[in-house]
């Protein structure tokens, strides 16, 4: 066999692979990931540009020139690229040098009901876990405990999953104090997420330290919002974001939930485009899981007064909005609190500002929805690392990142509860004020408490 036709053999099985929808396991043999490090914004635009020319898929999106880029080379694209960027002179590392390696690495340290006959459920956080464990784990609880957790299916997901949210309350008229949202697994490569919202619920749960938390307020968590594409990511496409809704116009699947919610929805930042990893979706709430979550939300917007979603990666708290660099009005008081949360954080370090002005305009986001129906403190949290690993974040990282994590929960709830008072039964009415301008910064003490205190929830 000639060389040339090796190599173009080669490219067409690595594509077909790539492309490959059905029950055939995609492969990232070969597959690198970069950290590239422009100069300049030039030189940031340059790599942007021939993104489509060496099918590089960017893994990471930073507003700031110097910001180094994560991309996702294919094996044909290496040479080439490694000599475009030499000409340019843009430096780069090599972080992952083969991602079908990382991921096999990955594979071993899957839990999947593989249970250890002794212990109550199949869940710790030393392994990543398959939806039935987080399923199984919160079916469990709500059986274990019913006077503390309810367990609700809000809905179905589009290939007929359950999509399930634990209520921890001890109160005894549940639905009456002011709650906290958190929900995880937006994007089904974020294995993280879903780890750490899990944690959460364990620990709210299951140790009796941490009772004051649930003193004056109540939880609502939904570890898993994409079970569809979580699961898709452990057994056919382990980079795989989207949903796995079927289009009617295309055959690529999945939409980007993120990219899906009735606010702003189809601005910056959201892709029309079906094969797009950022496809919108044909129109608002055109997916189960965004529809069901958001009827939820919607029903108990006077209860929920704090919203937390849980991605990853890169560190970051981003305070809304993030369809466009616009600040609501209350924008210094809600990053505050996002400050004083993440001053918390002692093992790894984030950065917190504006979604857009720190990472990008992305529209159609749960955050701006969830700030646009009149819950006051709404933050996306991008959970580590800085790109070392990125999505393949190693197993023994899990229990560390919940661990720092969970510490900034107080903060919420001590606000939460302080703040918001007793819940009054009428219905938030949507806040869709916005200001321009970029609001003073806040104060921060070194310890990160705010000199500033404004105590009120709308
Ligand atoms: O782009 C996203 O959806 C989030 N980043 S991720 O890398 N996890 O995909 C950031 C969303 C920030 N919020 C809004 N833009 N509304
Ligand atoms: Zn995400």
């Amino acid at each position: 066999m000639s060389l040339l036709f090796a190599i173009v053999l080669s490219c067409v099985f690595v594509t077909s692979q790539i492309a490959a929808e059905g029950s055939e396991v995609v492969s990232y043999a070969g597959f690198q990931v970069w950290k590239i490090k422009p100069n300049s914004e030039e030189d940031r635009q340059f790599v942007l540009n021939i993104k489509d020319t060496y099918e590089l898929e960017l893994w990471n999106e930073r507003k700031t020139a110097r910001d180094p880029l994560d991309v996702l080379v294919p094996p044909q694209s290496q040479t080439k690229l490694k000599l475009r960027l030499a000409e340019h002179k843009i430096f780069y590392d090599v972080v992952i040098s083969d991602l079908q390696t990382a991921i096999d690495k990955q594979k071993i340290n899957v839990n999947s009901n593989t249970s250890n006959s002794k212990a109550a459920y199949n869940m710790d956080w030393i392994t990543y876990h398959r939806l039935i464990d987080i399923y199984n784990f919160m079916i469990y609880l709500n059986t274990t405990y019913p006077k503390l957790v309810q367990l609700t299916k809000i809905g179905t997901s589009y290939e007929n999953r359950p999509l399930y949210v634990l209520r921890i309350s001890n109160s005894s008229l549940p639905g009456t104090r002011p709650a906290i949202w958190i929900d995880g697994g937006f994007h089904a490569r974020e294995w993280i997420s879903p780890a750490v919202a899990t944690y959460i619920i364990q620990q709210l749960v299951e140790v009796p330290a941490n009772a004051n938390l649930l003193s004056n307020v109540d939880w609502y968590i939904m570890p898993v919002v994409n079970p569809d594409g979580y699961e898709y990511s452990h057994t056919t496409d382990r980079m795989w974001r989207k949903t796995r809704s079927v289009s009617s116009t295309s055959s690529c699947r999945g939409v980007d939930p993120n990219r899906n919610f009735g606010y702003k929805w189809g601005g910056l930042g959201a892709s029309p485009s079906t094969c797009d990893e950022t496809y919108r979706g044909p129109k608002a709430f055109s997916e189960p899981e965004t529809l069901a979550m958001s009827n939820f939300i919607t029903g108990k917007s006077s209860q929920i007064k704090l919203y937390l979603t849980l991605h990853s990666y890169g560190q970051y708290a981003l305070v809304p909005y993030g369809y466009d660099v616009v600040y609501p009005p209350d924008y210094n008081e809600m990053l505050a609190l996002a400050n004083d949360a993440a001053s918390k954080f002692v093992k790894y370090k984030y950065t917190v500002g504006n979604s857009a002005a720190l990472l990008y305009a992305a529209s159609g986001g749960s955050d701006d929805w969830a700030k646009s129906i009149g819950i006051k403190y709404s933050y996306t949290f991008e959970l580590p690392d800085r790109g070392t690993y990125g999505f393949m974040l190693p197993s023994s990282e899990i229990l560390p990142v919940c661990k720092d994590f969970f510490p900034a929960l107080n903060v919420f709830a001590t606000k939460v509860a302080t703040c918001c008072g007793a819940v009054t039964t009428t219905t938030a009415k949507p806040q869709v004020t916005t200001t321009t301008t970029k609001p003073q910064p806040t104060t921060t003490t070194s310890k990160g408490t705010t000199t500033k205190c404004s105590c009120a929830c709308g």
